[in-house]
């Protein structure tokens, strides 16, 4: 195995050595198997010689515009400047930013997303303005010398590489110890339990009620139409009798939630953007999310917030919203019973 090995490994080598050798980069120290395979790419086509008629007029229309000698070059250094600037004031300015934020935990999404957000755009602007920078500076002097095309070199753009990879990974550890509360560890022992249904095209909600228990769901009995929306037997099932079955998504402030998200039929998305949560609705599956919302979430807009649904489910997917109505601890067991009377 060895010997058959190191003859593949002479073959590949003696191989390279053949190539020939062209450009800048093909003498620099990269790995062999780098080196080998990027001298077999194929030379991108160069955009500055054999123009093809279509991009010959355009150039020319372009050089008749605004001049010849790298006019051109400076008005796309200025436009590609001007994208730049004009992004980073509507971001900065917080333009089509995020809604209030109405969640215990939302402050910790909105800090990682922000620190996402400063190093991704110190690197985007960089990247902006250096490739300004470059169009103009290696402009067409209109001396007619032809542009060559560089293969760069191994080294940097492994350095380019390690350096994104720290980057990425870096970024997935600060984010991870949010994600794993959130996901990761369960709700506290005295949370509300809520399970939210998920169909094509509306939401149903249903509490255990006093019994502090599920009962069983039977697929066979689903009937949109009797309005026994998730298959409930209520006459035989002693833990169904007591549930509660609602349209609206009715919560008290200040109190830990545990949602568990179910599906009738398809992907869905549960999507509340104030409280920071989106999360699918799997068919077969119970997924669990937790979250507190914050008493101020009883001041902004009355304490109702839209739910959407974030994933495309179909023809009717733009109707199928619903409400989350966060209420005092006070009010919540009144509209619950108030619920209840009306099963
Ligand atoms: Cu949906």
């Amino acid at each position: 195995m060895a010997t058959c090995r190191a003859w593949r490994v002479t073959r590949i080598r003696r191989a390279a050595r053949a190539l020939p050798r062209t450009g800048r980069g093909s003498g620099s120290a990269g790995p062999l198997p780098l080196v080998f395979f990027a001298q077999h790419l194929p030379s991108p086509p160069s955009l500055w010689s054999d123009k093809s008629p279509l991009e010959g007029a355009i150039a020319g229309g372009f050089g008749a515009a605004f001049g010849d000698k790298g006019h051109m070059a400076l008005l796309l250094a200025l436009v590609l400047a001007a994208i730049t600037a004009v992004t980073v004031a509507l971001l900065g300015m917080h333009v089509w930013w995020f809604p209030p934020d109405i969640a215990v935990h939302g402050p910790a999404i909105d800090h990682l997303f922000s620190v996402t957000f400063i190093i991704t755009g110190v690197i985007f602007v960089a990247a902006q303005l250096g490739l300004a920078y470059l169009v103009w500076a290696h402009r067409s002097r209109g001396d007619g010398r032809r542009a060559v095309y560089s293969r760069g070199r191994d080294s940097i753009e492994i350095l380019w590489l390690a350096a994104a990879a720290i980057l990425f990974i870096g970024l997935e550890f600060m984010g991870y110890q949010t994600w794993a509360r959130m996901h990761y560890t369960g709700s506290e022992p005295q949370a509300l339990r809520i399970e939210v249904w998920g169909e094509q095209f509306a939401w149903f909600f249903r509490y255990p009620g006093p019994d502090g228990r599920f009962g069983p769901v039977h697929p066979a009995q689903m009937d949109d139409s009797t309005g026994n929306y998730l298959g409930l037997d209520r006459r035989h099932d002693p833990a169904s009798k007591d549930d509660i079955v609602t349209a609206t998504l009715g919560i008290p402030a200040g109190r830990p939630v545990e949602l568990i998200l179910r599906s009738k039929d398809v992907i869905h998305s549960f999507f509340v953007p104030e409280l920071r949560i989106k999360q699918d609705l799997v068919p077969g599956m119970e997924m669990p999310i937790h979250f507190t919302a914050t008493e101020q979430s009883l001041q902004e807009d009355g304490g109702r917030y839209e739910i959407v649904c974030a994933q495309l489910c179909g023809m009717g997917h733009y109707r199928m919203r619903a409400f989350l109505q966060i209420m005092t601890e006070k009010n919540f067991e009144k509209w619950l019973q108030q619920q209840a009377a009306m099963q």
